[in-house]
């Protein structure tokens, strides 16, 4: 008798892709002795292109596909057609692809190898030796940032990759995770690595292939970037907290306080973009220091703003146009401006020009007085344009 591989292909608005795909997962048999491939379309709910007609028609033709709709989400996709493979199938092998033709999908046959070798969970990865990312340069950059992002953070360092679906692994590995913690009811793509980290906890002996990305042909991208972001950030904070022993629900409590921790974040890299910039101006453009220093604040306040009205704010019904709410945001950082100076002088006044001796080097109060303003001037700055600026103003 001949062992199942179970393949789950999540959908949402795939109807030009899924024939193919499907028609290319069933041609791997070949490469895969021993193997007879059963495919779960695991469609959502808010699929309106029809994917769901096609995927029938497919459906009656053999009887080795399987169809289930899904509620959102492309974790519930994943984990609902493993439960469904499971139930239904008894595979000997759990695997899962994209349905959109962007991974080559020979990787499966590497991918059930490593499984058949004794590895619990095979993941597939574009940053070993064979494996490619042919996304647009944007994409590249998000890819790479993100997984060494979870490699310095969250770890294990040896993973290359933690952000994207291809993987198999054994039934018995997915009956120990603990799907009440992994978060795969989230809308992000957050359960690509937050379930890898899982199953690092349950003890999963694991391997990374090499897995062929390539640029999309049909339909839209359904990964809301920014949105991914922000949960990646978070998820592995409180994974690096909970590894230290600190058991701070911290993914949760951010996912509650969202708005102020994407303030938060757009402040933090505004303060990355205006020290760069102040730096620009100084050593290429030859400006002045105080120059350099107005330019480059002026440059984060627009950096700031932009990110801020297209990510933090986003769901907020103002009536304002862009360019009042670019003026009032201007006005608004000006008062944190005055508040940040006034905190300086301030301290300057009372503790005068010192240093804290390290003994390696030397630290000026000076940076002290900084860091000091930073919490006044975000909270000045975060008040002020949930009250004024993007002021929910619905009838
Ligand atoms: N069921 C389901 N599938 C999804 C969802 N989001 C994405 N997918 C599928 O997951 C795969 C990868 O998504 P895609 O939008 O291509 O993300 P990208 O490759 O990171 O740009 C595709 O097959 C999508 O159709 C979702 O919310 N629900
Ligand atoms: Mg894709």
């Amino acid at each position: 008798m001949k062992k199942i591989v179970s393949v789950i292909l999540p959908t949402y608005n795939e109807k030009l892709n899924i024939k193919k795909t499907v028609a290319k997962v069933f041609e791997q048999e070949e490469s895969l002795h021993g193997f007879e491939i059963h495919i779960v379309i695991a469609d959502d709910v808010r699929s309106t292109d029809g994917t769901e007609r096609v995927a029938h028609s497919l459906v009656k033709k053999n009887n080795r596909l399987h169809f289930i709709k899904v509620d959102p989400g492309l974790g519930v996709g994943l984990i609902k057609g493993h439960q469904y493979a499971l139930e239904k199938l008894h595979p000997d092998i759990l695997a899962q692809l994209d349905a959109d033709g962007q991974v080559v999908p020979d990787v499966l046959v590497r991918l059930v190898q490593a499984v058949e070798d004794g590895y619990d969970l095979a993941i597939g990865s574009r940053f070993v030796e064979g494996g490619k990312n042919q996304l647009s340069l944007g994409r590249r950059i998000f890819t790479y940032g993100a997984s060494l992002f979870c490699r310095v953070l969250m770890g294990p360092w040896k993973v290359r990759e933690f952000t994207n679906s291809a993987r198999a692994f054994t039934p018995k590995l997915f009956q120990k995770l603990n799907l009440t913690r992994l978060p795969w009811r989230e809308p992000s793509f957050i359960v690509q690595p937050a379930f890898l980290h899982e199953a690092i906890l349950a003890g999963a002996k694991y391997k990374e292939v090499p897995l062929i990305f390539k640029n999309r042909l049909e339909g839209y991208s359904k990964n809301k970037v920014f949105n991914y972001t922000y949960d990646v950030i978070t998820y592995c904070v409180d994974a690096r907290l909970n590894a230290w022993g600190l058991n701070i629900p911290f993914f949760h409590l951010t996912r509650r306080a969202k708005t102020v921790v994407k303030f938060g974040l757009v402040g933090f890299v505004g303060t990355l973009v205006d020290f760069l910039f102040y730096k620009v101006f100084i050593n290429l453009g030859g400006f002045p220091p105080a120059t350099s220093k107005g330019i480059s604040t002026e440059v984060a306040i627009i950096n700031n703003f932009i990110l801020n009205n297209y990510w933090t704010f986003r769901y907020r019904k103002t009536k304002t146009n862009f360019w009042t709410k670019l003026g009032i945001f201007n006005l608004v950082s000006l008062g944190g401006l005055v508040i940040g100076v006034l905190i300086v002088k301030v301290l300057h006044l009372y503790y005068g020009d010192g240093f804290v001796d390290l003994g390696w080097r030397k630290i000026a109060y000076n940076n002290f007085y900084f860091f000091a303003t930073i919490p006044f001037v975000m909270t000045w700055n975060f008040f002020m344009n949930h009250l004024i600026t993007w002021k929910n103003q619905e009838d």
